[in-house]
């Protein structure tokens, strides 16, 4: 077999959705060999490999051709659909919703602030990781607001003074109690999916997503 008759998945290396995705392969009767460097994954029983990566280089592997399907959060799909060059926007399809790391996307403000509505947005600025999804957010509703980017800790951005306000993940809320900050406006639920481009390769590699999807509802059905 060639090696792109092999189907390749690519995953978080090491993070939140690490478990529960390799909880889910194994459910659906893959079993792996994994390389000295933990960064390759060789499939044992059916030719599907895993790709160990950063979450956020998922869909571009995706849409570069590098792996063939992925294990996101609709958070990082949807980022990336609305920043990514035009030369990489191959169209990404949602192929099924995992129902684990759920999450939401959802501004925040701090607890004294008054709030009544996103129009108290207009001439403040907001920290975030997610520019793409804040900024359509707020175009959408016609809030001219400044759009501060950081890569992480953005929770502690208005207490340093750096925003007015914060754009974040939230799952239990604790992290933005403990930084005193209000949960305002949900942007955006999220959960782990499963990602591909939107048309399949025509080789056998498209029988073993067909597979692989077949396995997947099943585990999913069987959890419900
Ligand atoms: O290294 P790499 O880039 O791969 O990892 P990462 O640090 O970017 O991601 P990771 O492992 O933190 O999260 C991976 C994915 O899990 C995210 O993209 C989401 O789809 C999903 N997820 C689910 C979450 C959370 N829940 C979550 N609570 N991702 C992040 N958080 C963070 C959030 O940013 C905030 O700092 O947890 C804090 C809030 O949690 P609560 O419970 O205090 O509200
Ligand atoms: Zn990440």
């Amino acid at each position: 077999m060639r090696p792109r008759d092999r189907l390749r998945i690519a995953m978080q290396k090491s993070g939140r959705l690490t478990e529960p995705a390799q909880d889910l392969l194994m459910r659906c009767g893959l079993a792996f060999r994994q390389s000295r460097d933990k960064l390759f994954c060789f499939g044992e029983g059916e030719p599907v490999d895993l790709l160990l990566v950063r979450d956020d280089d998922i869909p571009g592997l995706i849409a570069q051709g590098v792996c063939d399907l992925g294990i996101v959060g609709r958070n990082v799909l949807n980022e990336y659909q609305l920043t990514a060059g035009r030369e990489d926007a191959v169209a990404l399809a949602e192929w099924r919703a995992l129902g684990f790391g759920r999450c939401r996307l959802s501004l925040a403000v701090p607890q004294e602030m008054d709030y009544a509505g996103p129009v108290c947005m207009a001439g403040k600025r907001i920290a975030t990781s997610y520019p793409g999804l804040l900024g359509r957010w707020l175009r959408e509703r016609g809030i001219d607001a400044g759009v501060v980017t950081l890569a992480g800790s953005v929770e502690i951005a208005p207490r340093l003074g750096t925003a007015d306000a914060i754009c974040d993940l939230v799952q239990s809320g604790g992290t933005l109690a403990a930084n005193q900050l209000r949960e305002t406006d949900v942007l955006l639920e999220s959960e782990a999916l499963l990602v591909g481009p939107q048309v399949l390769p025509a080789d056998e590699r498209g029988d073993l997503v067909g597979l692989l999807l077949k396995r997947i509802d099943g585990v999913i059905q069987v959890r419900e």
